[in-house]
């Protein structure tokens, strides 16, 4: 059986954060969602549903203003999804039963590993330690969420670009410090800190793809391959092994050439 059930819309560097750790943790986690686009055309709920055309009306009763992410005006969220889940937000996790939510990918996370026992350091200190890491990147994450989607709009700003290159090289310093040190992760043994690093990373590296979009904001791009060496490396040996490259080798984010993945 599946130890979580997760809701949103796909493909999600967020939601890779769990299934990559499921994989590699031999456990299964259920995954139920659709485009983005057509997310907003959901019923928002442990029992997730497409809505029926009758039921996307303004007076129905679940339909909130969308807040972040979506270019629709309204989703439909139920009562019930907004009790387990405060923030209203994608990926949304339920525990098989469906009683207890569980939000923000890291802790969806945190989820699928003390579910399945493992990846999770070794006694409270490591673990705190790997939660240290998965801060750092949330903090990361929220400001290139913030840029990514003002960019894919084709509105961000000089103001914006600066405060993004100003925490992209915050976290790339100590992650690539982190990775100089030559552990086979981040925390020391490889961790969930591993997976979650390659997933917000990955999840930026879509600037790569909005050239045009950087040009029509008359912005320079952020990131640059030469600088960080030791975080680029373990990005990229971590990004093709087949637990990672089963939801990054779908060519979300990058292409991998099929001879350079590893076979085993
Ligand atoms: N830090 C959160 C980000 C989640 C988030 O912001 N999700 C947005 C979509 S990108 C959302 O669900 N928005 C719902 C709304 O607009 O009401 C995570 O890692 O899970």
């Amino acid at each position: 059986m599946a130890v979580l059930r997760i809701f949103s819309y796909l493909p999600n560097p967020r939601v890779w954060k769990a299934t990559i750790a499921a994989r590699l943790l031999g456990v299964g986690v259920e995954v139920v969602g659709d485009r983005p686009k057509a997310l907003s055309g959901w019923l928002w709920d442990f029992d997730a549903r497409p809505l029926e055309e009758a039921e996307k009306t303004p007076d129905n009763p679940h339909a909130r203003a969308s807040k972040r992410g979506f270019s629709a005006a309204m989703l439909y969220k139920t009562d019930a999804f907004l009790a387990a889940h405060p923030f209203g937000t994608v990926p949304a996790a339920f525990d098989p039963e469906g009683a207890t939510g569980v939000f923000e990918s890291n802790s969806i996370l945190r989820a699928v590993a003390r579910a399945a026992g493992g990846l999770y350091g070794d006694g409270p200190y490591e673990a705190a330690r790997i939660d240290s890491f998965l801060d750092a990147g949330l903090v990361f994450a929220r400001e290139a969420q913030a840029y990514l989607l003002a960019l894919a709009a084709r509105e961000a700003s000089r103001e914006l670009s600066d405060r993004m290159r100003e925490a992209y090289a915050f976290y790339l310093d100590g992650i690539d410090n982190a990775a100089r040190l030559g552990g086979e992760g981040l925390a020391g043994p490889f961790s969930i800190a591993d997976i979650a690093f390659v997933c917000d990373f990955a999840q930026f590296r879509r600037e790569e793809r909005m050239a045009d979009r950087l040009a029509d904001c008359g912005l320079e791009p952020i990131y640059r391959p030469g600088d960080h060496a030791c975080a680029h490396a373990h990005f990229d040996r971590l990004r093709r092994l087949p637990a990672f490259d089963a939801d990054l080798g779908g060519g979300y984010v990058l292409e991998t050439p099929a001879e350079e993945r590893k076979s085993a």
